[in-house]
């Protein structure tokens, strides 16, 4: 194991080589992220300065896309992906790798706007993906962490992952984590127009597919840092969308084993 754990599917992952990464694209969701996207934005441009960034903004009543507009106005590796209402983190990133894709990217990167996910970090991020599909910042492996949290996050963040690691058979340590590094291939392998998940639990619908297509998933080691800056979007409806679906995910899957039927994200049982 090197840079933390490494995740590899139970089928085993896919033989492949791996090709050059081409250009990244780093897409932050935002709604009321008024004080955080331009520190967000410019610590981006820094660490990594030939990576583009995409804004997906929810049409954010605190002005946030409007920021988010004089940002790219001044700066052509910035555009802004403006969206009529809020619809969940699922449904703006889902907006964003489609876009990424058409443009041509070959890295889509997933980044919180609230400085959580560091953008220090994306360069082990992405060295890690020239040997892999799917690169996970993980808070739960060796070497990882979370600053500023208090105990009732992390329990809820722990016990998440483990929940979903357990009921859906995947060995990832940091199932709901939302730093993220995607070949475009692998976002093209996933079937993401048969994605319904919004919250949280998108991010464990990704891994999910990830590993039932065999995608070699591997977990870096990150810093994870409490937001300073705007509230949190976190909800119990989100919370209870994550245990229904996940439960209801793994109940299939065993189902369909027991049945001898094969089942997963591929499958229209499996949504
Ligand atoms: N476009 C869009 N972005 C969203 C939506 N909900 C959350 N986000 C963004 O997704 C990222 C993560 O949301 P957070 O509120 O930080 O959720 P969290 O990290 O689980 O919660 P905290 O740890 O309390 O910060 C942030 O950049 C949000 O602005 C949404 O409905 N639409
Ligand atoms: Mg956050």
């Amino acid at each position: 194991m090197s840079d933390g754990g490494v995740g590899v599917p139970p089928g085993g992952a896919r033989e492949r080589k791996y090709g050059p990464l081409g250009t990244t694209l780093v897409i932050i969701p935002t709604y009321n992220e008024a004080e955080n996207i331009r520190p967000i934005v410019d610590r981006v441009r820094a660490a990594v300065p030939d990576a583009h960034v995409l804004v997906a903004d929810d049409n954010s009543p605190d002005g946030t896309g409007k920021i988010a507009d004089e940002i790219a106005a001044e700066d052509d590796h910035v555009q802004v992906l403006h969206r009529k209402g809020k619809e969940g983190l699922g449904a703006a990133y889902l907006a964003g790798f489609r876009w990424g894709l058409e443009q041509g990217y070959g890295v889509l990167v997933e980044m919180d706007a609230d400085g959580s996910h560091q953008p220090e970090e994306l360069p082990r991020l992405l060295t890690a993906l020239k040997g892999a599909d799917l690169v996970l910042g993980s808070r739960w492996v060796p070497g990882g962490r979370v600053v500023n949290w208090p105990a009732h996050r992390k329990l809820l963040s722990r016990g998440g992952s483990t929940y979903s690691r357990l009921m859906l058979d995947v060995p990832i340590r940091d199932v709901t984590g939302g730093y993220r590094a995607f070949r475009r291939e692998t976002l093209e392998g996933l079937g993401l127009d048969r994605v319904a998940s919004q919250g949280y639990c998108f991010q464990v619908d990704l891994a999910r597919r990830s590993v039932e297509a065999g995608f070699h998933v591997v977990e870096v080691p990150i810093t994870f840092v409490e937001r300073e800056f705007g509230d949190s979007k976190m909800s119990r409806d989100i919370v209870v969308e994550a245990l229904w679906r996940v439960t209801a995910w793994g109940l299939t899957t065993r189902a369909g084993k027991l049945l001898g039927r094969p089942s997963g994200p591929g499958r229209p049982s499996g949504r």
